[in-house]
Protein backbone atom coordinates (compact mmCIF):
# COMPACT_ATOMS: atom_id res chain seq x y z
CA UNK A 1 0.00 0.00 0.00
CA UNK A 2 1.76 3.61 -1.01
CA UNK A 3 1.23 6.02 1.81
CA UNK A 4 2.35 9.80 1.85
CA UNK A 5 4.85 9.42 -1.01
CA UNK A 6 6.12 12.74 -1.21
CA UNK A 7 8.92 14.74 -3.89
CA UNK A 8 11.68 16.92 -2.17
CA UNK A 9 11.97 19.46 -5.00
CA UNK A 10 8.83 21.41 -3.63
CA UNK A 11 9.09 20.68 -0.09
CA UNK A 12 12.07 22.95 -0.48
CA UNK A 13 10.56 25.60 -2.71
CA UNK A 14 7.64 25.98 0.41
CA UNK A 15 10.45 26.09 3.17
CA UNK A 16 9.79 29.60 3.58
CA UNK A 17 6.01 30.01 4.23
CA UNK A 18 4.47 30.31 7.25
CA UNK A 19 2.80 28.93 9.55
CA UNK A 20 -0.92 28.41 9.40
CA UNK A 21 -1.98 28.71 13.06
CA UNK A 22 -4.56 31.39 14.51
CA UNK A 23 -3.35 31.29 18.01
CA UNK A 24 -4.31 28.07 20.34
CA UNK A 25 -7.39 28.99 22.08
CA UNK A 26 -7.46 25.56 23.67
CA UNK A 27 -5.55 22.21 23.66
CA UNK A 28 -7.01 18.33 22.40
CA UNK A 29 -7.73 16.68 25.61
CA UNK A 30 -5.55 13.49 24.85
CA UNK A 31 -3.06 15.75 23.61
CA UNK A 32 -2.75 18.31 26.64
CA UNK A 33 0.44 16.95 28.16
CA UNK A 34 2.31 16.47 24.69
CA UNK A 35 2.14 19.04 22.16
CA UNK A 36 2.23 22.73 22.12
CA UNK A 37 1.24 24.76 19.13
CA UNK A 38 4.66 26.16 17.01
CA UNK A 39 3.72 29.52 15.16
CA UNK A 40 7.16 30.07 13.97
CA UNK A 41 8.29 30.09 10.68
CA UNK A 42 11.16 28.04 10.97
CA UNK A 43 11.47 24.12 10.36
CA UNK A 44 11.29 21.83 14.06
CA UNK A 45 15.08 21.02 14.35
CA UNK A 46 14.25 17.29 14.94
CA UNK A 47 15.15 14.41 13.27
CA UNK A 48 12.70 13.62 10.11
CA UNK A 49 10.61 16.55 10.43
CA UNK A 50 11.95 18.82 7.72
CA UNK A 51 10.68 18.85 4.25
CA UNK A 52 14.06 17.36 3.22
CA UNK A 53 14.28 14.83 5.43
CA UNK A 54 13.60 10.78 4.08
CA UNK A 55 10.59 10.46 2.59
CA UNK A 56 8.13 8.38 4.68
CA UNK A 57 8.02 5.27 3.32
CA UNK A 58 8.54 1.16 4.50
CA UNK A 59 7.43 1.93 7.85
CA UNK A 60 5.05 -1.13 9.31
CA UNK A 61 2.09 -0.97 9.07
CA UNK A 62 0.42 -1.28 12.69
CA UNK A 63 -1.92 -4.41 12.82
CA UNK A 64 -4.85 -2.02 13.43
CA UNK A 65 -4.04 0.33 10.23
CA UNK A 66 -6.12 -1.25 7.44
CA UNK A 67 -8.92 1.45 7.39
CA UNK A 68 -6.92 3.75 9.81
CA UNK A 69 -7.20 6.15 6.93
CA UNK A 70 -10.84 7.96 6.64
CA UNK A 71 -12.30 6.03 9.44
CA UNK A 72 -13.47 8.46 11.66
CA UNK A 73 -10.77 7.86 14.22
CA UNK A 74 -8.21 10.55 14.82
CA UNK A 75 -5.71 7.78 15.55
CA UNK A 76 -1.93 7.92 16.60
CA UNK A 77 0.10 5.06 16.53
CA UNK A 78 3.17 3.32 18.75
CA UNK A 79 5.56 4.37 15.83
CA UNK A 80 4.92 7.82 16.57
CA UNK A 81 3.25 8.61 12.82
CA UNK A 82 -1.11 9.15 12.68
CA UNK A 83 -3.67 11.22 11.36
CA UNK A 84 -4.30 14.86 10.03
CA UNK A 85 -7.69 15.54 11.27
CA UNK A 86 -9.96 18.51 10.14
CA UNK A 87 -12.97 19.86 12.60
CA UNK A 88 -15.85 21.25 11.34
CA UNK A 89 -15.74 23.82 14.33
CA UNK A 90 -13.02 26.03 15.99
CA UNK A 91 -11.34 24.26 19.07
CA UNK A 92 -11.48 20.50 17.55
CA UNK A 93 -15.09 20.52 18.20
CA UNK A 94 -17.93 19.37 15.91
CA UNK A 95 -17.41 16.67 13.50
CA UNK A 96 -13.81 15.57 12.01
CA UNK A 97 -12.07 14.03 9.34
CA UNK A 98 -9.19 11.90 9.26
CA UNK A 99 -6.62 11.77 6.75
CA UNK A 100 -3.35 9.25 6.89
CA UNK A 101 -2.75 9.73 3.19
CA UNK A 102 -2.32 12.45 1.34
CA UNK A 103 -5.65 13.84 -0.54
CA UNK A 104 -5.15 16.25 -3.76
CA UNK A 105 -8.53 17.03 -3.40
CA UNK A 106 -10.71 17.27 -0.22
CA UNK A 107 -14.29 18.16 -2.43
CA UNK A 108 -14.98 14.64 -2.31
CA UNK A 109 -14.11 13.71 1.80
CA UNK A 110 -16.78 14.33 4.64
CA UNK A 111 -16.80 15.16 8.05
CA UNK A 112 -17.37 11.46 9.33
CA UNK A 113 -17.92 11.77 13.31
CA UNK A 114 -21.14 12.90 15.05
CA UNK A 115 -21.55 16.30 15.55
CA UNK A 116 -21.94 19.39 13.72
CA UNK A 117 -20.83 19.41 10.37
CA UNK A 118 -20.88 15.36 10.39
CA UNK A 119 -21.73 14.71 6.47
CA UNK A 120 -20.90 18.06 5.33
CA UNK A 121 -17.89 18.43 2.62
CA UNK A 122 -14.90 18.99 3.91
CA UNK A 123 -13.00 21.30 0.96
CA UNK A 124 -13.60 25.01 2.97
CA UNK A 125 -15.31 24.04 5.38
CA UNK A 126 -12.79 23.10 8.41
CA UNK A 127 -11.95 25.49 11.16
CA UNK A 128 -9.40 23.50 12.90
CA UNK A 129 -6.61 21.53 12.94
CA UNK A 130 -4.74 18.10 14.99
CA UNK A 131 -1.58 16.32 12.98
CA UNK A 132 -1.38 13.18 15.77
CA UNK A 133 2.21 12.80 13.51
CA UNK A 134 4.67 13.36 15.91
CA UNK A 135 6.90 12.48 12.38
CA UNK A 136 5.64 14.22 9.67
CA UNK A 137 4.63 17.64 8.67
CA UNK A 138 1.66 18.72 6.99
CA UNK A 139 1.64 20.97 3.81
CA UNK A 140 -2.44 22.48 3.72
CA UNK A 141 -3.46 24.40 0.52
CA UNK A 142 -6.55 27.05 -0.06
CA UNK A 143 -6.56 25.12 -3.19
CA UNK A 144 -7.23 22.05 -4.48
CA UNK A 145 -3.82 19.63 -6.55
CA UNK A 146 -2.01 21.41 -4.11
CA UNK A 147 -2.20 24.89 -5.19
CA UNK A 148 -3.18 28.35 -3.94
CA UNK A 149 -1.51 29.20 -0.45
CA UNK A 150 0.35 26.50 1.31
CA UNK A 151 0.85 26.46 4.98
CA UNK A 152 2.91 24.08 7.43
CA UNK A 153 1.72 21.65 9.83
CA UNK A 154 4.13 20.58 12.13
CA UNK A 155 4.44 17.09 13.68
CA UNK A 156 1.56 17.29 16.58
CA UNK A 157 0.65 20.78 15.75
CA UNK A 158 -2.84 21.69 16.43
CA UNK A 159 -4.95 24.67 16.41
CA UNK A 160 -7.72 26.88 14.61
CA UNK A 161 -6.84 27.52 11.17
CA UNK A 162 -5.83 31.71 10.98
CA UNK A 163 -7.99 33.54 8.40
CA UNK A 164 -6.04 32.79 5.26
CA UNK A 165 -6.97 28.75 5.56
CA UNK A 166 -10.10 29.49 7.42
CA UNK A 167 -12.96 27.16 5.56
CA UNK A 168 -10.49 27.66 2.26
CA UNK A 169 -8.19 24.43 2.89
CA UNK A 170 -9.26 22.00 -0.67
CA UNK A 171 -6.04 19.60 -0.56
CA UNK A 172 -3.39 18.76 2.03
CA UNK A 173 -0.19 16.08 1.60
CA UNK A 174 2.46 14.57 4.11
CA UNK A 175 6.20 15.62 4.25
CA UNK A 176 8.39 13.59 5.91
CA1 LIG B 1 -7.97 7.24 11.42
CA1 LIG C 1 -10.24 13.45 -1.55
Amino acid sequence: MTRRSIGRGFAAALAAMMAIGGGALAQPATAAASASSDQSATLPARSGATPNGAQRQGAPAPSHVGTAHQDGSCDQYSNGHGDFCLYYLDNYQGSFSDFYTNDDNLWDNYFLTSGSGRGRVVANNALSYWNRDLICTVWVYTGSYYTGNGGRVTPGEYDNFNTTYRDNVESLRWVC
